[in-house]
């Protein structure tokens, strides 16, 4: 439907009221309300990052809290740079529809978590208050992969650049007026995220004062966590459609599956809501959770973005209905599998098919890529780090190379048609200036391992990797993906 030029293009009419708390009374019969009076919720949690994901998940499962009569989980949302959050959310009160859609159906609904949002930059002092504030319990964080860098100010002097930078002058301020440090809950898909976080804050805690870091260690909490829904970006066509369905305007909505994850480390620095009510899973330790996570769901979604995106698919249901992708899945899934410990609660083999369905939902329309961007910071966790451990244990990597190799691949910047397109990543340029000097594929692929900040040292030193990786890439150049994937 979405895909109808006319319904899409069909200009918004100018008398569409746009969502906020005034018109909660006023839903129409489809869509449900907050369950609750937001006058009375109190704000215990500040996000950092308030984009679509975040509103299809923890802002959902605190909505959730809150609907169940605690009121102390309400969200402060903050956007570092980018003050298109703001835009969307503050002027309809933090409200937005979530839409919730596979093969069960459709489920609408206006999620009322989120109090306010404000874009820092140029206010870094609001964003301080409001991360010091006594009724802050918990921040949690959806910067993406690229957002888990060092800060480079100097925070006695300047202003913070990272969330990191905010996290550490934040606590210093608790910490000055005899608070104790709130909980940083790591959103990312990212393995032990939990500990890069607080390998970061610490390290700009101890350049403002080594005593704070000690406090930091001592008394902070950085559980690490694995997040789970699939949440394609909103396009403005699928909006407006939704819109003139919906009959109000509502700049902040965002569809997503029924599905929804959320396992977390039991370790806390305060108080926090019943997460097991709202079914998230707190558990001793978390890390099978993500590994299973980043190595098949994630993995599998790369490996769909550019061995799909150059074999000319648009979505994620597109490629995955293709037989000889969706067998390449299985092999790879098999590859991945292999190095995952065994986990109470955790079945593997039920996890794939579960994954399967829900890449099949005909309703996302996920795009590729969406998931294609990036690729430089996740190849590591998803596709990466399994290679280290076949190789380690002697194991074949063919369908694990064949994923990197595609990468590489779509690096270039030019789809099989020969028509250049742009590569969306933080180290775009950098991939480019590997790429350009390299005639062969042999050249390409010594030229992407020796990056320090992609492949780990045992990666690059590794024979089998080059020389698969390289073969993989030449039937590629020469024969185009589809080929490859039915060759495999
Ligand atoms: C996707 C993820 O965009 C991507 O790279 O692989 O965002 C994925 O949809 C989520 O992790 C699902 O929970």
């Amino acid at each position: 439907m979405e895909r109808s030029p006319a319904v899409a293009d069909r200009p918004k009419p100018p008398s569409l009221e746009r969502l906020s708390e005034a018109m909660l009374g006023r839903l129409p019969g489809t869509v449900a309300g907050p369950g609750y009076d937001r006058t009375y919720a109190q704000m215990g949690v500040v996000h950092i990052g308030v984009g679509a994901f975040h509103r299809a998940h923890q802002a959902a499962f605190f909505d959730d809290i809150l609907s169940s009569g605690d009121r102390r989980w309400s969200i402060i949302g903050l956007s570092l740079r980018s003050p298109a959050a703001e835009q969307a959310l503050q002027p309809q009160d933090g409200l937005y529809t979530l839409i919730e859609r596979s093969a069960a159906g459709e489920t609408l609904r206006v999620r009322g978590a989120i109090q306010s949002v404000a874009t820092v930059a140029g206010r870094e002092r609001l964003a301080l208050d409001v991360l010091a504030a006594a009724q802050t319990q918990l921040v949690s964080l959806t910067i993406s992969e690229k957002g888990y860098a060092p800060e480079t100010a100097d925070l006695r002097a300047d202003v913070p650049t990272t969330a990191a930078g905010f996290l550490a002058k934040a606590l210093e301020r608790r910490r000055n007026a005899g608070l104790a440090p709130f909980t940083v809950l790591s959103c990312d898909n990212l393995d032990d995220n939990g500990a890069r976080v607080r390998a970061l804050v610490l390290d700009a805690a101890s350049r403002i004062d080594p005593r704070l870091a000690g406090w930091i260690e001592r008394n902070g909490a950085f559980p690490s966590g694995m997040v789970d829904r699939i949440t394609p970006a909103t396009t403005p066509e699928a909006r407006r459609f939704l819109e003139n369905r919906l009959g109000y305007r509502d700049e902040a909505m965002v569809t997503t599956e029924h599905f929804r994850q959320w396992v977390i480390e039991d370790r806390f620095a305060g108080p926090r809501p019943d997460f097991a009510a709202a079914g998230v899973q707190v558990v001793a330790d978390v890390i099978p959770w993500q590994a299973a996570k980043l190595r098949l769901l994630n993995a599998a979604h790369s490996a769909l973005a550019y061995l799909g995106g150059l074999g000319g698919f648009a979505t994620v249901d597109e490629a995955i209905g293709w037989p000889p992708l969706r067998a390449y899945v299985g092999r790879l899934w098999d590859e991945a599998s292999s190095t995952l410990s065994p986990t109470p609660g955790l079945d593997i083999d039920a996890y794939r098919q579960a994954l399967l369905r829900r890449f099949e939902n005909p309703h996302l329309r996920h795009r590729l890529s969406q998931i294609a961007m990036d690729g430089s910071q996740k190849l590591p966790p998803r596709l990466l780090a399994t290679i280290e451990r076949r190789l380690a244990a002697g194991r074949s990597i063919d369908a694990l190379a064949l994923a990197v190799a595609a990468w590489i691949r779509w690096s270039l910047g030019v789809d099989e048609a020969g028509v250049r397109f742009e590569v969306e990543d933080p180290r775009a340029p950098d991939l480019a200036r590997m790429l350009e000097g390299a005639d062969t594929a042999a050249e390409m692929v010594a030229s992407m391992l020796a990056d320090r900040a992609i492949f780990s040292p045992a990666l690059a030193a590794s024979p089998i990797l080059a020389e698969t990786l390289t073969k993989k890439l030449e039937i590629l150049l020469k024969n185009g993906a589809r080929a490859a994937i039915a060759a495999i």
